[in-house]
């Protein structure tokens, strides 16, 4: 479990944040939209009544007519933009945005916040065409708040990953927390392999040649492990090794399961 006083901190972090910009741009992870939203930075936001836009960026990873649905989805409450800042789709929309708030006679600081490894970061250095601010697959690799000016009077603030009171396997579902720092690296990657097989198997055998009919996860963990050729010393699959590996290649978005 994150520990009470950590998300402690992050709570304030985030209403300082919250509380600085006027505009927020919450980041989504595209694969797994619902997920990484956050509840409290929604409620803060209507709140302080400031306008916040999702911004469900990875939609490369992500068939089309998923992405259409999430952003049917998710525009009921907010303004949507599906975004990729690897392959650069939205971005025309939201430098329009941007653009259109350079025109106004106000200061506009736009909050950059969302769960870590959502690609906020990322988002930043597309939006700035040059690598303003580090990106990793290792969640948690901003750590202060940045500020980026687009205009004159137009900034963005890159900050760190925000999370909530949860527990590091549900984080590790979230891609927000680092394969390393699990005590028990097999179980997370058993409950994640859960979630996969009950909702898009198929990724599993495209992305590891593996067959998962009629098979359950500890299975599926061996399988992949044989198929990486993952060995102890005595000649038994490498749980743990196959484990972490699974969990990077969901970070890295080498396996890029999906749903709402
Ligand atoms: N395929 C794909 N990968 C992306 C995209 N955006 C970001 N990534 C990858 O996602 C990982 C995390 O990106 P970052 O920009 O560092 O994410 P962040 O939200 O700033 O992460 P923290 O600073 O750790 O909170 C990196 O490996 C990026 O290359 C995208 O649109 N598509
Ligand atoms: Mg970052």
């Amino acid at each position: 479990m994150t520990k009470a006083r950590e998300w402690l901190r992050e709570k304030s972090i985030v209403k300082q944040i919250l509380s600085e910009a006027n505009i927020i741009f919450n980041v989504l992870d595209g694969r797994i939209p619902f997920e990484t939203r956050n509840k409290f930075i929604e409620d803060t936001v209507k709140k302080q009544n400031k306008k916040l836009y999702f911004i469900v960026n990875k939609v490369d990873l992500i068939p089309k007519d998923f992405a259409e649905k999430v952003k049917k989805e998710l525009s009921k409450e907010f303004p949507t933009i599906l975004y990729s800042a690897s392959k650069k789709i939205g971005e025309r929309k939201l430098n329009r945005l941007l653009k259109n708030f350079s025109k106004e006679r106000k200061i506009f600081k736009i909050g950059i916040v969302g769960y870590p490894n959502v690609g906020k970061s990322s988002l930043i250095n597309s939006l700035k065409k040059r690598k303003v601010s580090t990106v990793s697959p290792k969640p948690g690799m901003t750590r202060g708040k940045q500020l980026v000016k687009m205009y004159p009077n137009v900034f963005l603030i890159d900050t760190p990953g925000i999370i909530t009171l949860e527990t590091d396997e549900d984080l590790i579902l979230k891609g927000s927390y680092l394969p390393e720092k699990l005590e028990y690296p097999v179980e997370a990657t058993i409950k994640f392999l859960d979630k996969i097989l009950n909702v898009k198997p198929d990724v599993l055998e495209t992305t590891y040649g593996i067959d998962t009919k009629d098979k359950d996860s500890y299975q599926v963990l061996n399988d992949i492990g044989d198929k990486l050729n993952y060995k102890l010393a005595g000649g038994e699959i490498d749980l743990d090794r196959t484990a972490k590996k699974i969990l990077w290649d969901w970070l890295k978005g080498k396996l890029n399961p999906y749903w709402i």
